[in-house]
């Protein structure tokens, strides 16, 4: 295990981050679980490399952004003045970064394209490793329009393809990977934070191979040595 590697979860409110923290690390959470919005948090875990080592991670879960347009949209300028500073200072002490978005809600989405602008801005030629997870919050109180049977009707449907289908092809374009999960089923957050843990720990280094070979050669061709 090498340094601990430091992971900023961020991203609009409500959209699932402390519920997908705590399933991860805890496997604690149920639909009826109740949340409440965090002002900070940090979570340790000790997280499995595609290499089959063991990665220890500290995790800063944020306060949720506001959404940028709409009806919710800022309306106490100090208080996100302050979030967005906090936001700013984790952003250059970290090196790993899980933006989520709620894809029913595109303006959730909207929120991590400053974001990421800020990540690059703090990065100062520093490896960092985003994922941007999809976690579609299914509950009753959210926007959805259902038909009279209770499934979802067409017009949700299509805003999630649609969200869905624009952060594809955003995180293609911004070599970020884009995982769809869902914060009531643990097995579906695993691969994320093992990609974010195996990207962020470099491989041990192999240049003490040739190294070593180019030794013995040496002693091996001592003039002394010849018999
Ligand atoms: N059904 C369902 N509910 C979810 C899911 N993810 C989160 N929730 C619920 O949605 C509510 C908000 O989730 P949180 O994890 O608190 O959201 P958050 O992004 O941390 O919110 P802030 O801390 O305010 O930014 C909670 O009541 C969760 O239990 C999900 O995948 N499915
Ligand atoms: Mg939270």
């Amino acid at each position: 295990m090498g340094k601990t590697l430091r992971v900023v979860v961020s991203g609009m409110a409500g959209v699932g981050k402390t519920a997908i923290l705590e399933q991860l690390i805890h496997g604690n959470i149920t639909p009826s679980t109740e949340l409440y919005p965090t002002i900070e948090d940090i979570y340790v875990a000790s997280v499995e490399t595609d290499r089959g080592t063991r990665e220890k991670m500290r995790l800063y879960d944020t306060a949720g952004l506001p959404p940028l347009s709409g009806p919710n949209a800022a309306v106490n300028s100090v208080q996100q003045q302050q979030q967005q500073q906090l936001a700013k200072q984790l952003l250059g002490l970290t090196e790993g970064y899980v933006l989520v978005y709620d894809p029913a809600r595109p303006e959730s989405f909207e929120c991590l394209l400053p974001l990421k602008r800020d990540i690059d801005k703090n990065r100062d030629k520093k490896e960092v490793a985003i994922v941007i997870l999809a976690n579609r919050i299914k509950s009753s109180n959210t926007n959805y329009s259902t038909s009279p049977g209770g499934g979802v009707t067409a017009p949700a449907n299509m805003t999630v393809t649609s969200s869905l289908n624009k952060a594809n092809n955003w995180a293609v374009r911004e070599h970020m990977k884009h995982y769809e999960v869902n914060a009531m089923e643990r097995a579906s957050l695993l691969e994320p934070f093992v990609y974010l843990a195996t990207k962020l720990s470099p491989p041990p280094n192999k240049s003490s191979f040739p190294q070593l070979s180019m030794v013995r050669k040496s002693i091996s061709s001592r003039p002394d040595t010849a018999s």
